[in-house]
Formats: C-alpha cells, structure tokens, sequence
C-alpha cells in the first residue's frame, strides 16, 4: 500500500507557501543571532497563547529554546466553521508565525491570494471572514481528518510536522470549546463581534461554551508534567487565556506544576493602558475591570495563575500596586516591534525563571 502522506522535504513545503525572495523568519542582526549561541537552553516550556501577541512571544521563545522544548497550548475558543471548513485561527496563527511563513498581519499566510474567497463572493456567499487560498489548503487538511475521526490535537501535530514547526502546538481541548460575547445587542459568536462588526460593540460579558465539560488532552498533562516554566504570553486575558484556563484540569495542572517549584512567568499585553493588539483594553473596561497592566495583574492573581508578571517599563509606576498582590515584578521592554525584540523579552521571561532556580 502506498504510504499516506507522502515525505517532503521540509523546505520544499515552505517554499510551496512562500512567495519568490520572501524571507521565512524575520532576521536577527548578528549580536542577536550570536547572543543566542551562548544561551543553549534546555529549559522545557510551557506557552499559554492566543493570536499574533501570543505567537510573536512564541517565535521568541522558540528561537530562544533548544528545538523541541517548546508547548505551546493555543485556545480554540474563536474556531469556527465556514464553507464547510473548520478553521482554528489562533492555533494557526501560531502554527504558521512558528513556521516563519505567517502573513503580513500576524494571521493566515505570506504571500497569500484571494481568488476564492472573491469567487465565493461573486456567487453570493457570505465571505466577511476572508480565508486566503494558500490557507483554504490548511483548512481541507484538517476538516477531512476531523471527519475521518483524528482528534483535534493529532491533527495539530501533523500540521505542525508538514509545516517544519520545530516546537509542539497543542490545542486547548479537543472538544468543542466556542467563546461568545454579550453585547448590548445580545449574544454573539466571537467572529461575528471580532470580524463582522470589527469589535466595535461594547462587551458586558463573555462566556465559553463547551468548557465546562470539556477536559485537557493528555499531550497537554503530560506536557505540564514535565514543564521546567510556565509562560502566560501577553495575549487578551479575556478571551485568548480566559478560555483556555476555563477548560477542565488546566488550572489543576498550573497548580500541580508550581507545587513542584515550576515558575509560571505572565506578561502583560496592556501597555500604557492600551493592548498592543486587539480589544482587550476595551473588553476589560466594559467589563468592569481596570483596563492597565494592574487589571490584567489582578486578573491572574485572581485565578492564581502566577508567581511573576512581567510590565512594560512604560507602566513602571503600577510596579508597587502589581507586588501587592503577591506577584514578583519584572518591568522591561514588551513592545515586540521587531524579530530581535522578541527574542529579546523571550530570554528576559525565561531569566527570571532560571534566576529563581539558580
Ligand atoms: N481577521 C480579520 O480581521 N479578518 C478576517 O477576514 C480574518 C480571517 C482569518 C482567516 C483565518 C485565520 O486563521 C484568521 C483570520 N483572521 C481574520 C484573524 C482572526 O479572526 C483573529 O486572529 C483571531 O481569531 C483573534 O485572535
């Protein structure tokens, strides 16, 4: 019997989704690519993330790590189905920032084409959530092996395996977990308020459904189990970490990681009172809650989440209000402008942990 898949070579299937001359990672300039020889960690990580803020500090620590040493756990709450496709944004944006080939605003694909959706929209369809051609590619994959009956995060490791991914991209669950917002209009599905309406409706409230019953994969215990630090990237604490924490055994597991004297290390999304990215800022403030990197703080130091929270020096003055909650504090440079920044908050996360075990 012929095999399944056939092996390509790593580089041919980049090759197959980038344009001529586009460069698949950002570059280092070379006191950056030096800096990391010296590094040689082996330190196994385990990454909260959500979309394009969670996947940069993902890449950072991925370029940072030694290969493998890296899981990162990505929520599904906003997945959706459309077309027929299932489609996971936030795990592929990580999937594909990790495989260097992620697209010019931090989600789908570099050097993508629109030639389906345009003729999905001459026919009549809905198409305010544009899926690129290159992309559409992903989304048949993974829909066909989901019908076949593969779970949710086998599926996830193929991708990773085909797209060269040297680090392992766990979704949050492999049941059906969908985050849904109260607007003053009523419910919504995550993508209609994220997309459709362009987050421009206040959010009074946030639920996720599925999440009560669903439970961790055994990839996810397994990875926390061997965790040597627990990173919370500065995604949207509502609804990027929120759904992920909500799923069943996720927190033991944080806790039962800690109890063995792993560092969990969170950093701050909210810079200045502004998200670097996306509605957090005005998600949090609808919701009630303070709209700074303290707000963020008070909501990881709620759920018990953290023994560091890192703040942007631009916030340095929230620093004593941060402490008071019981959390270490670390104020540095946040802002990810560059693939140089990136790696450069990566180690900083990863120096206070190892700092703490030295
Ligand atoms: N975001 C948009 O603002 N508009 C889109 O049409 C859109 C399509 C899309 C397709 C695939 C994919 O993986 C992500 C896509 N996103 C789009 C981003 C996505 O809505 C957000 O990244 C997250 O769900 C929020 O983290």
């Amino acid at each position: 019997m012929p095999p399944r898949t056939a092996l390509v070579n790593r580089s041919d299937v980049r090759e197959s989704f980038a344009a001529p001359g586009h460069r698949h990672q950002p570059a280092l300039t070379f006191r950056e690519r030096n800096s990391l020889e010296d590094l040689g960690e082996t330190m196994r990580v385990v990454c909260l993330a959500g979309g394009v803020g969670g996947a940069k500090l993902a890449e950072g620590l991925q370029r940072t790590l030694a290969p493998g040493e890296l899981t990162v756990i990505v929520n599904t709450g906003d997945d959706l189905e459309r077309h027929s496709l299932t489609i996971c944004p936030d795990q592929d944006t990580v999937m594909y920032t990790l495989a260097g080939i992620a697209g010019p605003e931090g989600w789908g694909l570099a050097a993508e084409t629109w030639h389906v959706i345009g003729g999905l929209t001459r026919l009549g369809e809905v198409t305010w959530f544009r899926l690129g051609d290159r992309d559409i590619a992903t989304h048949l994959y993974r829909t066909e092996r989901l019908r076949r009956g593969e779970r949710p995060t086998e599926v996830a490791a193929a991708l990773g395996r085909a797209l060269g991914v040297p680090s392992r991209v766990l979704p949050m669950t492999d049941e059906a977990v969908r985050t849904r917002v109260r607007t003053d209009d009523g419910w919504l599905d995550f993508q209609d308020y994220f997309v459709r309406l362009e987050q421009a409706p206040e959010v009074r409230e946030v639920r996720f459904e599925g999440a009560g019953g669903a439970r961790i994969t055994p990839e996810i215990a397994k990875a926390f189990q061997a965790a040597e630090a627990i990173v919370v990237a500065p995604s949207n604490p509502v609804v990027s970490i929120g759904p992920i924490l909500a799923v069943g055994g996720m927190r033991e597991e944080i806790a039962a990681a800690r109890q063995r004297g792993v560092r969990a290390v969170g950093v701050s999304g909210i810079v200045g009172g502004k998200a670097l990215r996306g509605p957090a800022d005005r998600m949090m403030a609808s919701m009630g809650e303070e709209a700074t990197a303290l707000g963020v703080a008070r909501r990881y130091a709620s759920a018990q989440l953290l023994d560091v929270f890192v703040i942007d020096r631009l916030d340095e003055a929230l620093a004593g209000d941060v402490r008071a909650l019981g959390l270490e504090v670390v104020v540095t440079d946040t802002v990810m402008t560059d693939a140089g920044a990136r790696v450069r908050l990566a180690r900083g996360v990863l120096a206070v942990v190892k700092a703490a075990g030295a």
